[in-house]
């Protein structure tokens, strides 16, 4: 049976705010304290998977999760009613409540690293969620992330592992560092883990600035659990003048698809070399060569791609064997940025064919693009028929959920209403009515 690549995007949730909470990540920084539209935010998610899906291309969805997360504020030490806690946590700890919040989840391209049955020892689909635990705030997805992804990946053929435990050496952002390269998805494949710094290994000079998120240890052990026979695994080390750049994660500035690598010339500390060992590898592996396309800098400085987000592009294949490029509207308003893909697109020598351009505004702010707001599974039909028809997208769930988020989602954020306790209950009810939708009862903890 053959496999085939299902998008999972982050349905936005209803706290979606601008904390300024991730250090490294430019966008993040720059926009703390912005006035934050949820509603926006999400209707601009589903617009993406609603374009995608009339594309033919394969869609479902992950759920939110609950935030803000008295539950965790407890577990800080606050105790009492949930007005007392939000009241307490606001005076006392601004950077607690505003982690316990956040609406992070959405950017699943960092839940967890898929390996499909095809590529695994033991011919199952293997998932180990990332422990994230660069950030508070993406740390505490980790835990709540690996259960819904056990309930929606529940069949028989599915392993889970992880979040892994072991602190700031097993660092670990999921897909946002993998890239599984084969000639078709229904082939074989090779699985590209691209590591900031090691923890052991000399020679692997960790950036100055900012802090590098994924370790080779953690990397390697995610290849080990996933049950990928080392001939499958080729282990890169981002450039870390590119992370002290604001490249927090490799798909701000590579992306790949079935069997086409799209690169910055300064994406990996060993530059050509690396290249090269990707493509060796790949062919010895694959049999075909890989086309790998590089984009010098002196055409799209790493400033540019940054700004942009280019490389954050998802890179799909369309019914028809074509690829199209998912950019966000920053591509195109680039001048830079959009000659090199019309170049790009016009090329054919490469199977890129199209392009279209999202307003993905809300998220962008917080520094994830069209890549960081989904997670690839490639599956056989006999897994996707295992997965609930809640998660999957189609004509009437894309409505339901967008008649879902214009009822319940406010349409301005700020700070100080992060301690709302209406933000509470409102988000309850929200979550109560989503798990309806989607027919998946007790999916919040505060669901009996
Ligand atoms: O981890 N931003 C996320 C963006 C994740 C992007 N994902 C990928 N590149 N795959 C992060 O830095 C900002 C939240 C805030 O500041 O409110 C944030 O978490």
């Amino acid at each position: 049976m053959s496999h085939f690549e299902v998008n999972f995007d982050g349905l936005v949730g209803p706290t979606h705010n601008y904390a300024g909470l991730s250090h490294g990540n430019l966008a993040s920084m720059r926009h703390r304290g912005v006035l934050a539209n949820p509603k926006s935010a999400a209707l601009q998610g589903l617009a993406k998977m609603r374009a995608l899906h009339e594309m033919g291309v394969p869609q479902a969805f992950l759920p939110p999760l609950e935030r803000p997360s008295l539950t965790k504020l407890r577990e800080f030490g606050f105790a009492g009613s949930d007005a007392d806690i939000l009241r307490r946590a606001q005076q006392e700890a601004p950077g607690l409540l505003r982690a316990v919040c956040s609406a992070s989840a959405m950017w699943t391209a960092n839940s967890a690293t898929f390996a499909p049955g095809h590529d695994t020892l033991d011919a199952k689909t293997h998932i180990t969620t990332a422990n994230l635990i660069s950030n508070l705030h993406r740390s505490l997805e980790s835990d709540e992330t690996a259960a819904n992804l056990r309930r929606i990946f529940s069949g028989e053929g599915f392993r889970h592992h992880g979040p892994l435990r072991g602190g700031p050496t097993m660092g670990d952002e999921g897909a946002a560092n993998h890239t599984r390269l084969a000639p078709a998805h229904s082939d074989p494949g090779l699985h590209l883990f691209v590591y900031g710094h090691s923890a052991y290994e000399p020679g692997t000079s960790a950036p100055g600035r900012f802090v590098s998120r994924q370790t080779l240890e953690a990397s390697k052990s995610v290849a080990r659990l996933n049950q990928l026979p080392p001939s499958r695994c080729c282990f890169l080390q981002q450039s870390p003048a590119a992370i002290d750049a604001g490249v927090f994660h490799n798909d701000v500035i590579a992306t790949g698809n079935e069997g086409v690598l799209l690169h910055h010339e300064l994406a990996f500390a060993d530059g050509r070399a690396a290249i090269g060992r990707v493509e060796r590898q790949y062919e010895e592996l694959c049999g075909q060569k890989l086309l790998s396309i590089e984009v010098p800098a002196k055409r799209v400085s790493l400033a540019h791609a940054v700004d942009s987000y280019l490389f954050n592009s998802q890179l799909v294949t369309l019914p028809d064997g074509a690829m199209c490029l998912i950019a966000p509207e920053e591509c195109e308003e680039s001048t830079a940025v959009r000659a090199f893909v019309d170049d790009l697109v016009a090329d054919p020598d490469n199977p890129i064919r199209s392009v279209r351009y999202f307003d993905l505004r809300a998220s962008m702010r917080n520094g994830g693009g069209p890549a960081c707001l989904r997670l690839r599974v490639v599956l056989d039909p006999s897994g996707w028929q295992t997965v609930p028809t809640g998660v999957k997208i189609d004509d009437r769930q894309l409505r339901a959920l967008e008649s879902w988020v214009e009822r319940h989602y406010r349409d301005a954020l700020a700070e100080e209403d992060l301690a709302d306790p209406a933000l509470v209950e409102e988000t309850r009810v929200a979550l109560d009515a989503l798990t309806e939708i989607m027919g998946l009862p007790g999916l919040y903890s505060f669901q009996r």
